[in-house]
């Protein structure tokens, strides 16, 4: 298809404007201060315009592309994040990465060769895996992670409680912290009180000692629960839409 012919123009470096990052802030829930922004990846495709990543992300995958892909995507976000350091903005920027990716033999590796590459500290950068990716192959991947947090990146489980979420296996997994599930703040003002299981879930999180994002956060009824219940990270319209990599910065110095 046309799109996957674009892709891999924009992997083969033929086409540096297809592939967009634009970038949303993650919010600390006690100062309400900026602590990192996640890459939400955009392709403007010669054809088709502006594609969804929810869209082109599976053709990727479909196609073997999404290797080659998901490194193009770590390299531009690594970059913006050298960017911050160099106007000494110590914040990180998380990235979200396909289970396939995760599967690679080399993944690892392509990971430290990035970050090697722009010398930058590993813990300005942040890895979003989703839960599925435990799903092939639940040792292997756990002992990549743990390779990962070693060299000091942040890893963080993406879409929880939508999937295969098991409280059990929380604490066994090495990552950092939880993003629970937009569905679940959704339920902030849909359910009554006693329905409501989010501050449950953010308390099981510390349990496991893991620290709670807030993804999809859009009103201030919202905001308000999620800081009650002590929920450590927030994200979401309240605060910000995803933004183009120029208005991120400007956001980023505005804040700082
Ligand atoms: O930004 P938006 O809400 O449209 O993202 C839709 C979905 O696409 C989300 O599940 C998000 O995690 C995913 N996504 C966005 N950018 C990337 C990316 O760079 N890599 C991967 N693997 N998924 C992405
Ligand atoms: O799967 P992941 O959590 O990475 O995807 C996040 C998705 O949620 C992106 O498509 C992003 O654009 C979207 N998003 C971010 N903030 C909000 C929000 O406050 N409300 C809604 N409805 N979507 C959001
Ligand atoms: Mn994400
Ligand atoms: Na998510």
């Amino acid at each position: 298809t046309a799109i996957e012919s674009e892709l891999k123009m924009a992997i083969e470096s033929k086409m540096d404007n297809i592939i967009l990052l634009t970038y949303q802030p993650l919010i600390d829930a006690k100062t309400e201060t900026i602590i990192g922004l996640e890459a939400l990846t955009r392709m403007n495709s010669q054809k088709y315009g502006m594609i969804s990543p929810l869209e082109f992300i599976q053709i990727a995958e479909k196609n073997g592309l999404m290797p080659d892909l998901g490194r193009l995507i770590l390299e531009k976000a690594v970059d913006f994040e050298k960017k911050l350091l160099e106007e000494g903005y110590g914040i990180r920027v998380a990235v979200n990465i396909s289970p396939i990716q995760v599967i690679q033999d080399d993944f690892v590796s392509m990971v430290r060769g990035i970050i090697e590459y722009a010398s930058i500290d590993p813990s300005f950068i942040e890895l979003e895996i989703t839960e599925s990716v435990f799903l092939s192959s639940y040792d292997l991947v756990n002992r990549k992670l743990k390779v990962l947090r070693e060299m000091g990146l942040h890893i963080s489980i993406d879409d929880f409680g939508t999937g295969y979420s098991s409280f059990a296996r929380l604490k066994e997994l090495h990552v950092d912290s939880v993003k629970i599930d937009q569905y679940f703040i959704r339920k902030i003002t849909q359910l009554d009180p006693s329905d409501l299981i989010t501050g449950d879930i953010i308390r099981m999180v510390h349990k496991s000692g893991l620290s709670a994002v807030a993804e999809g956060v859009e009103t201030k009824e919202e905001r308000d629960y999620l800081i009650r219940e002590g929920c450590d990270v927030l994200q979401g319209y309240y605060y910000s839409k995803p933004m183009q990599e120029k208005d991120a910065l400007r956001y980023v110095r505005k804040q700082s």
